[in-house]
């Protein structure tokens, strides 16, 4: 057998180089390169191995370690998990900063190769430096705290491990149901450590999606309940999207006549105008999709969590007989909310079905409601979208109106946190599949620019605009300046209403006074908490910006935004309490049983009414 002698960290970066992903007939690099942020526990060991294979590789210097593992999140998202950046970090707060990213990409599914130094294995030099001791187990450090959050776990104490490990890494990142976060703890002394590696353990690996087909007795049950459906509706989530199957859904669709709901990460599987889409459902739903999903009475959720926003907390289906039809990849889902599961690949079987189906389509009379329901959905959207006529202080469907208006259609919206996301999911318009970027598994705030900076990276030739309110812009904005050192122009639009409002808004529909949210409502020195100049802020950082003040001010900051060649920012003054108020569902958030607050105790009265209307 034939050895290459090789310290663990340049074996593992020689290994990484060597993984493909098959995608449509083509093989890609699995991995795109590295983000890396260095220090005490990975400059010496991985941070030698990324530099002799840096014009092949690339490494990626990031401003905030979760910045660039939410950034490596959404270059997976974007890229439809066929592509990875993996993160590199130091040891203790360097490693800890990249927990949040974590949940992230464990709680969308998404690829994520974590690679945070560790301290030494063999603990010669200890207490080192960011090493938070533990009396009781020396074994255990920091990066434990990753083992809930990661779909795989290991750490590295013999370079040799490697040969097992990173395969099985690998599994877990290319697998459609496992995917999610891998962290591999390294060592710094096994970083260091050579080894005599066999060559084949470089050999060019080519990944391929698995497509499960659907058990013979599942897909019957199925059928059967579909071609006794009168009033079908389909749910798409994200497992549309990374299936690969919107073409396939569209077809479907169109050939059964079956409308179409959207959870936040299923946006964008059908263009917004097409005629059987009734858009996102749920507490941030559309009429249409409410309706329907109060009426129907078989629902296809295809590739969905069936999360409490896309079942308005287990009470959007109106009909008590509904079945639910969970066809997933993975039977966790599939089996959710008491569904009759398909477990199966979503762009396979919607083939089987469809042929099985025949020319069955869904009833006359429940295609006419559907249409009615979407057009008045599009009648209400467009005058909530319009230019306003008179100059009060613009809302965000005000700003989102006037975005839209100002993109090309191959433009990528990106948000996660805030109120933004309820008016997205309702109101956004995308005009193909990667119109639309929510992370709404988390809705981690401070996702936007950084998750923005990896879907540009994923799609550059797309124009990729961030929507951010005022408070996760403070949280997380680092990553402007990486996107400007790299020149991966964003378009990033603050909508400045001077605090937490969505969560002003919730705190008074339970009953609370409106407290610590609002800067207005916080304690604050004489005179008020300042005004933060987010323009000047972003300037400070290498980007372009403005601030503006009026929607027709807004369109025109576009277009300059639009030719810019950097990073634009532009900053507005929003009114912090309207939302959209048309369509929308109730939420289960636990209001306080007793309370001295007279407010709170009407609020739980009616919240045990709502109470009622779960199954259980
Ligand atoms: C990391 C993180 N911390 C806290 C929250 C809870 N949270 C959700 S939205 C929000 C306020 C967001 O403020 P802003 O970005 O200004 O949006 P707005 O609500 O004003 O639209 C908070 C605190 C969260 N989602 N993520
Ligand atoms: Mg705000």
């Amino acid at each position: 057998m034939s050895t290459i002698r090789l310290t663990m960290s340049q074996a593992l970066v020689k290994f990484l180089q060597a993984q493909y992903h098959e995608v449509d007939g083509k093989e890609i690099p699995l991995f795109a390169g590295m983000f890396a942020i260095f220090g005490h526990g990975n400059v010496a060991g991985i941070g030698e191995a990324l530099h002799a294979v840096r014009n092949e590789f690339p490494t990626y210097r990031a401003h905030n370690e979760q910045g660039m593992a939410l950034a490596a999140t959404a270059f997976a998202k974007q890229n439809r998990r066929t592509q990875i950046l993996a993160c590199t970090t130091s040891i203790g707060p360097g490693a800890m900063n990249m927990l949040t990213a974590a949940g992230v990409a464990h709680v969308n599914r998404l690829p994520l190769l974590l690679l945070p130094g560790d301290t030494f294995s063999t603990r010669t030099p200890d207490p080192v430096l960011q090493q938070v001791e533990d009396s009781a187990n020396p074994g255990v450090t920091v990066n434990d705290c990753f083992r809930p959050v990661s779909r795989y776990f290991d750490r590295i104490h013999r370079p040799e491990q490697l040969i097992t490990s990173l395969p099985a890494a690998m599994r877990v990142l290319t697998d459609p149901v496992d995917c999610g976060p891998a962290t591999i703890a390294l060592p710094q002394d096994i970083q260091a450590e050579a080894y005599d590696y066999p060559e084949n353990f470089f050999r060019k690996r080519v990944h391929r999606l698995r497509r499960p087909q659907a058990d013979m007795d599942q897909l019957s049950e199925a059928l059967a309940v579909l071609r006794s459906a009168r009033k079908p509706m389909i749910i798409a989530g994200g497992g549309v999207h990374y299936a690969g199957a919107v073409d396939t859904l569209r077809a479907f669709v169109e050939k059964h006549h079956i409308p179409v709901a959207e959870s936040q990460a299923g946006k964008g599987v059908l263009p917004w105008d097409h005629p059987q889409l009734l858009g996102s459902i749920g507490v941030t739903g559309t009429s249409a999709a409410n309706h329907a999903a109060q009426e129907a009475d078989v629902v296809l959720a295809i590739g969905t969590r069936l999360q409490d926003f896309t079942t308005g907390s287990r009470t959007v289906f109106g009909n008590p007989d509904v079945c639910i039809i969970g066809l997933n990849v993975a039977a966790f889902d599939a089996y959710k909310h008491e569904s009759l599961p398909l477990v199966a690949d979503a762009k396979t079987t919607l083939g089987v079905i469809s042929q099985k189906l025949g020319d069955w389509q869904s009833e006359g009379a429940w295609q006419d409601s559907v249409a009615g329901w979407i057009a008045d959905w599009i009648r209400v959207s467009d005058a909530i979208l319009a230019a306003p006529t008179s100059h009060y202080l613009p809302t965000d469907a005000n700003v989102i109106g006037a975005v839209w208006r100002n993109l090309e259609p191959a433009s990528t919206v990106v948000c996660a946190a805030g109120g933004l996301p309820g008016e997205l999911h309702k109101l956004w318009r995308p005009h193909d599949s990667q119109g639309y970027h929510l992370e709404y598994g988390f809705s981690c705030m401070g996702y936007e620019i950084a998750g923005a900076l990896g879907a540009k990276m994923a799609t550059p030739d797309r124009e990729v605009v961030v929507m951010v309110g005022d408070g996760s812009y403070l949280m997380l904005n680092s990553e402007i300046a990486t996107s400007v050192m790299l020149g991966y122009k964003l378009i990033i639009v603050v909508l400045d209403n001077r605090g937490y409002a969505c969560i002003n808004r919730l705190q008074q529909v339970c009953g609370g006074a409106p407290f610590n949210n609002l800067l207005e409502d916080c304690l604050t020195v004489e005179g008020g908490a300042p005004k933060t100049d987010f323009a000047a802020h972003a300037r400070a950082m290498g980007a372009a910006s403005e601030q503006v003040t009026t929607i027709a001010e807004l369109e025109q900051a576009m277009a300059r935004a639009k030719a810019s060649p950097i990073t634009y920012v532009i900053a507005i003054d929003t009114d912090a309490q309207p939302s959209t108020e048309e369509g929308g569902h109730w939420w289960d958030v636990a209001v306080p049983e007793v309370s001295v607050r007279e407010q709170v105790r009407t609020a739980y009265t009616g919240y045990k009414t709502q109470k009622t209307k779960q199954p259980y």
